[in-house]
């Protein structure tokens, strides 16, 4: 049975690749899924999704609770934000990688706080889009 791996991506990150390139890269998140989907192990997939909207992220990780087996997220100013998200990831039961482009801990102080990082299983900042692929590959690697 195929294993699927959720790659959830907050609110701005549509914008990946267009705008800021000397923050978050010139990579766009189709670039960011090729990556991916080429250190999937054998009998996993993915899927990458995108959303502006707080509820939007809330309901794919409710639904991740049936249909992946572990998730992949960077939740944009979310992170620093949002207890509803935290909730959400507290109530599913499987591996939660948290992946920011950029090393936010270099950046203002608002950015040194994660609510999600209280739930995150591992937590990768500062490596570009490399950091999906590395989270993919822990995933991989937890899922056995
Ligand atoms: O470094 C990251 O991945 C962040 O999660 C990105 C968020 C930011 O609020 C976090 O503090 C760190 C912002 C995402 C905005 O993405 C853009 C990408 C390109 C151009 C403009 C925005």
């Amino acid at each position: 049975m195929t294993q699927t791996i959720y790659i959830l991506n907050g609110p701005n990150l549509n914008l990946l690749g267009k705008r800021q390139p000397e923050i978050y890269g010139r990579e766009t998140l189709a670039d960011v899924e090729r990556l991916c989907r080429e250190v999937l192990a054998d009998g996993t997939d993915l899927r990458m999704m995108q959303s502006n909207w707080e509820g939007q992220i809330v309901d794919w990780i409710h639904e991740a609770r049936e249909a992946a087996a572990g998730i992949v997220i960077n939740p944009g100013a979310l992170t620093h934000t949002s207890v509803a998200v935290l909730d959400a990831l507290n109530a599913f039961e499987r591996p939660v990688i948290e992946v920011h482009i950029s090393n936010v801990h270099k950046r203002e102080s608002f950015r040194h706080h994660s609510y999600v990082s209280l739930r995150a299983d591992g937590v990768i900042a500062g490596l570009g889009i490399e950091g999906y692929v590395a989270a993919v590959r822990r995933l991989c690697t937890l899922l056995g």
